[in-house]
């Protein structure tokens, strides 16, 4: 499917640094050295209701990822996926009378809307997971033909115990896993599993609901975790850079699809850094769309809020931390880009260079947009108090917050 448009990333006098991230495998930070082409995939939205801030707190996140790879000279391939069947949207759909195509469709479109006012940079592969269906089943049929999956009542599941690695990538003991897994989409309850963790890879079809010709699986529809696998080994292949998503995507979508592409390919890892972003609540609840505690950014736009605003908002939170959505959220950010306009306003101000160095490093530092706005704000304060004699400096500082962070003063 189509993505959404770019908006232009101005280039900056200069280099940045290389990015040193975490690594939820390793729980501790890398620095990445990718080849002139960067390589990341961020798992997309099960497009039911969308965009909230929670998801573009995340989205905002892997951003700045290109962003510092951008200014590092380097290209960047970037694959997203859309969840465009799967439970919960199919039950969403039922229970609001709609057709779950029509429903997909339009969030969808909503989504890419907000990312389009958000200035989030466009994958180069937008793929939903109805279209990757023809790659999943091959996947499926090859994991079964391994001994890696099996049959129970006509659906197949994948086998955790066939990946010597599993659990490398979010590091639970059982327990926790086995919690997570009914949280997150599992059924470890489900009798005659080999292991109540081992997930589902093809689902046959079910009365009344959507499926597909799988081949030798019969009709049905993907699981989630190798719908994933599919997208980012056709579009990436083994060993790209980061795989990304929210936190609550670490264990079960990361571990599995780990496990499901080191039996698949033989090779480990999938993803050099799995990256997460910390979950954004309101009334201190994590922001969800079973919870339907939600503040949409397509609300906030037709409310008349800046998107420059929101996306500050954002940035004033360090990508890992949880946090609270709250008015005083957006008051403060709303304040900050006035802050910031006034002083990009003139035609000299105090040097930019030293700000850019440290914009630069503050992203460069595990994403540290804090501290790059603080810094920013220091420039802002010394425009505000002393002005300064720099010609064009202003310019310059529009431009970096631009290309940086991905917000146009
Ligand atoms: N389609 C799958 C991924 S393949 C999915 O998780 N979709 S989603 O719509 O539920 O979430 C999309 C992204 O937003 C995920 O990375 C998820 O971790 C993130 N996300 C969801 N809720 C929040 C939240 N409250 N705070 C931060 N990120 C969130
Ligand atoms: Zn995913």
């Amino acid at each position: 499917m189509h993505a959404w448009p770019a908006s232009e990333v101005p280039a900056l006098p200069g280099k940045g640094r290389d990015l040193q991230i975490h690594d939820t495998a390793t729980d501790g930070l890398v620095t990445l050295d990718p080849g002139p082409v960067a390589r990341i995939y961020v798992c997309g939205i099960t497009p039911y209701d969308a965009t909230h801030i929670g998801h573009a707190a995340t989205y905002n996140a892997f951003d700045l990822v290109q962003r510092v790879w951008l200014d590092t000279k380097r290209q960047v391939h970037y694959v997203q996926n859309v969840t465009d069947v799967d439970d919960p949207l199919l039950e969403r759909a039922l229970r609001d009378n709609v057709d779950w195509v029509a429903l997909a469709e339009k969030e969808t479109a909503l989504f890419r809307e907000d990312m389009t006012a958000l200035r989030m940079l466009p994958p180069q592969h937008y793929i939903g997971a109805v279209e990757a269906i023809p790659g999943i089943v091959p996947l499926v049929e090859r994991l079964r033909d391994a001994g890696a999956a099996y049959e129970l009542e006509g659906d197949i599941y994948f086998s955790v115990e066939s990946d010597p690695n599993f659990g490398s990538v979010s590091n639970l003991d059982t327990a926790a896993m086995r919690l997570l897994s009914a949280e997150r989409g599992g059924d470890p309850d489900r009798p005659g599993k080999k292991n109540p963790l081992d997930p589902m890879l093809w689902m046959a079809a079910r009365e009344g609901e959507p499926s597909w010709d799988g081949g030798s699986l019969g009709r049905g529809r993907p699981g989630w975790h190798i719908e994933c696998v599919a997208i980012a080994l056709d579009h990436l292949g083994m060993g790209f850079d980061v795989q990304g998503g929210g936190s609550d995507l670490a264990f079960p979508h990361h571990e599995m699809g780990a496990s499901h592409a080191q039996v698949l390919t033989g090779e480990f890892p999938m993803a050099k850094a799995y990256v997460h972003a910390g979950m954004v609540a309101l009334h201190g609840e994590k922001m969800s769309k079973s919870k339907g505690n939600l503040v949409f950014v397509s609300t906030l736009r037709r409310e008349g809020v800046d998107p420059a605003a929101i996306r500050l908002a954002l940035l004033a939170h360090h990508y890992r931390a949880d946090w609270e959505w709250t008015d005083q959220v957006l008051e403060d950010a709303l304040a900050r880009v006035d802050r910031w306009r006034a002083a990009v306003s003139r035609p000299d101000g105090p040097p930019a260079e030293p700000l850019v160095e440290e914009i630069r490093a503050a992203l460069a530092n595990d994403l540290d947009a804090p501290a790059a706005l603080a810094a920013v704000d220091r420039w802002a304060a010394l425009q505000q108090e002393r002005g300064g004699t720099d010609e064009g400096a202003p310019g310059v500082v529009s431009r970096a917050v631009d290309a940086l962070l991905g917000v146009a003063l």
